[in-house]
């Protein structure tokens, strides 16, 4: 556990830090109260901080009332120090966000108790909120594939249209729908189709750059969201896919199975004011395109050109 030493007295605080470090604390330590509050608001903090009342600067409990302010998560315990005379000096600490407070000059069995009553405090902080982050992205994954799930994905391409608005490049958007995926249930029953569906998931991820993102949109529907600088090609996404599909053949309870998938491709131009809905039904017209003409392909939509003549194209290079 790290704890945060400010103290401006040098032979108070090396004593402090001392004592800290034999009972096995990390101890980072400063003699100021502006640095005392940078680290203290800065990234990775540490959760424990031991501050002296009086420093100069800021004192102790001016840090505590900016930390309470502009810090939320994580949690900081503060401690502060104060003259054991001064007790106004406890109080005002309190009251300005401090959780507990030490007498000057510390004895040692009471900056003990306190200090670990405080790291209670913060362990357990530390568990609710590992446990909600594991929450959070379970609800965001789905359990099948482990790939997002469609709320997930959903606002993964929000945030990309967005960031994309703002910096002027295009995102590339794919519907992918695993072909007579119905068949593979009703032949081999529902696991091995499960199986492919995991499979389908591990292709795909893998014929993706690591800043794009996957979700499972539906059944047998992945959604792709592939940000890109400003002019995107979804000629290679498009073969790539399809050809991750086609590389070998799929493994599912000692079967060798042959799937493969229909793609329908969208780009969003950041002039163009398309919305996220009417992206999505660009990139479902573009792969019903293909489901209508003989699947295991990609079609690129386009407002302009019909959808059929740059499918053909497509599909006769892919
Ligand atoms: P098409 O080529 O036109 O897409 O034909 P299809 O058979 O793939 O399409 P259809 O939409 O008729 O069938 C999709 C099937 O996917 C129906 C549904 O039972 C199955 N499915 C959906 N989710 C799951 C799942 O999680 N596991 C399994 N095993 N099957 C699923
Ligand atoms: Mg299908
Ligand atoms: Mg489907």
């Amino acid at each position: 556990v790290k704890v945060l030493v400010a103290d401006d007295d040098a032979i108070s605080s090396r004593l402090l830090a001392r004592t800290l470090s034999r009972w096995g604390y990390e101890v980072v330590m400063v003699h100021n109260g502006q640095a005392a509050l940078e680290i203290l608001l800065g990234k990775d903090p540490p959760c424990l901080a031991i501050l002296d009342w009086v420093m100069p600067g800021l004192d102790g409990g001016t840090i505590c009332k900016r930390v309470r302010q502009e810090r939320v998560e994580p949690y900081i315990y503060i401690i502060l120090l104060t003259m054991r005379h001064e007790k106004q000096d406890m109080i005002s600490g309190l009251e300005l966000g401090a959780d507990d407070y030490i007498a000057k000059p510390f004895d040692p069995d009471e900056l003990r108790v306190r200090v670990s009553a405080g790291r209670r405090i913060v362990e357990l902080q530390a568990q609710l909120m590992k446990a909600r982050e594991e929450l959070r992205l379970r609800a965001l994954t789905d359990p099948l594939t482990q790939l997002w799930n469609h709320t997930a994905i959903i606002q993964r391409l929000e945030e990309e249209l967005s960031r994309s608005r703002r910096e002027g490049n295009e995102v590339l958007v794919g519907m992918l729908d695993v072909d007579h995926f119905k068949k593979i249930n009703d032949t081999y029953g529902h696991r091995i189709g499960d199986a492919v569906l995991y499979e389908v998931a591990q292709r795909l991820r893998s014929a993706l750059r690591p800043y794009d993102s996957i979700g499972r949109y539906g059944g047998e529907e992945f959604l792709i969201v592939a940000p890109g600088n400003p002019h995107v090609d979804p000629n290679s996404p498009g073969r790539r896919f399809c050809s991750v599909m086609r590389a070998h053949p799929f493994r599912a309870g000692g079967l060798q199975l042959r799937v493969t998938a229909s793609v329908g491709l969208a780009v969003w131009r950041p002039e163009a004011a398309v919305t996220l809905e009417q992206l999505i039904q660009q990139a479902d017209e573009a792969l019903y395109w293909v489901k209508r003409n003989g699947r295991d392909g990609y079609a690129v939509y386009s407002a302009v050109a019909s959808v059929d003549s740059v499918v053909a194209r497509c599909k006769a290079t892919s």
